[in-house]
């Protein structure tokens, strides 16, 4: 029997607000991947519309585990990264990314930096630098606007104003790496991404119903789902897909539900339909 792929996460743990490690992991899992976690801060909540977050930075725990995943010689399927709590953590998954990949290995990075035009509260410039040199590494990046925004050095009303098709073009940079920008919206009441395809320099929009309401944890959500679909060899746009109707399919049911935002997406009871479109069971 084949091995079970393995995902390195490098993403936070927040206890409390869905998203990064409480998204990516029982995500993954359902879809059938081993996530092998590296937590690169532990808060008590997330800082989107939560305050006096507790925050334990954990770059040296990283720095420690990275060694030990070296000297083990282990490899995986994929390298996945996400929110990063210095510029530090850039550089060291960076040089973890070039020490243990192999020509078989998707790196995804998802530049969490911001959203709605705004920097998240813990984010610098030097950070957004830092993260755009570690997006050099990626196979495939997954900005919404914000991060496009940043990752092209542009002002934010210029990259919402532009053609998203040109805009996954730039972020490819030169067609070395593929794009998916999450965000696009091309009509009122839909929602989806544009992708860029590096295998064939393709371009492609896809679009969902959206359900009228901005979740927190959607962009974690809507990447760890892209992430397990291109492990398990989907294609790009049918990753994005698959990614953008589980997004839809859960905020339907979390609308209803009248929460706060900053209480996330409610994706838990929705998991057994990625076993099941893996056909796990
Ligand atoms: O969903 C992105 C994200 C991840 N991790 C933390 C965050 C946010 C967005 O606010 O605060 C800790």
């Amino acid at each position: 029997m084949k091995r079970t792929p393995t995902v390195a996460a490098i993403h936070d743990l927040s206890g409390f607000g869905r998203c990064s490690l409480t998204i990516v992991m029982p995500v993954l899992s359902a879809m059938g991947l081993q996530c092998c976690p590296l937590p690169t801060a532990y808060l008590s909540t997330h800082t989107g519309g939560f305050t006096g977050n507790t925050f334990v930075d954990l770059t040296d725990a990283m720095a420690g585990a990275m060694d030990h995943w070296r000297s083990l010689g282990l490899r995986f399927s994929s390298i996945y990264t996400g929110f990063m709590g210095n510029p530090r953590q850039m550089a060291l998954s960076a040089d973890f990314i070039r020490d243990v990949r192999t020509p078989a290995t998707l790196v995804v990075v998802d530049p969490v930096m911001g959203d709605h035009g705004k920097l998240y509260r813990t984010y610098t410039a030097e950070m957004c630098r830092a993260m755009a040199l570690l997006a050099d590494a990626a196979d495939v990046v997954v900005p919404n606007y914000t991060e496009a925004a940043q990752l092209l050095s542009l002002p934010y009303e210029a990259v919402t104003a532009a053609a998203p098709e040109d805009t996954v073009r730039r972020l490819s940079r030169e067609g070395s790496r593929s794009v998916v920008l999450t965000g696009v919206s091309l009509r009122p009441g839909q929602i989806g991404a544009a992708c860029f395809d590096r295998r064939d320099g393709s371009v492609s929009l896809v679009q969902t119903v959206f359900v009228g309401r901005a979740f927190h944890g959607t962009g974690d959500l809507f990447a760890s789902v892209l992430t397990g679909a291109l492990v398990r060899g989907d294609s790009l746009e049918g990753a994005a897909r698959q990614a953008a109707e589980f997004v839809r399919l859960c905020a339907q049911r979390t609308a209803p539900q009248d929460l706060p935002a900053r209480e996330g997406i409610d994706f838990e009871p929705l998991l057994g339909l990625l076993a099941k479109e893996a056909g796990l069971v």
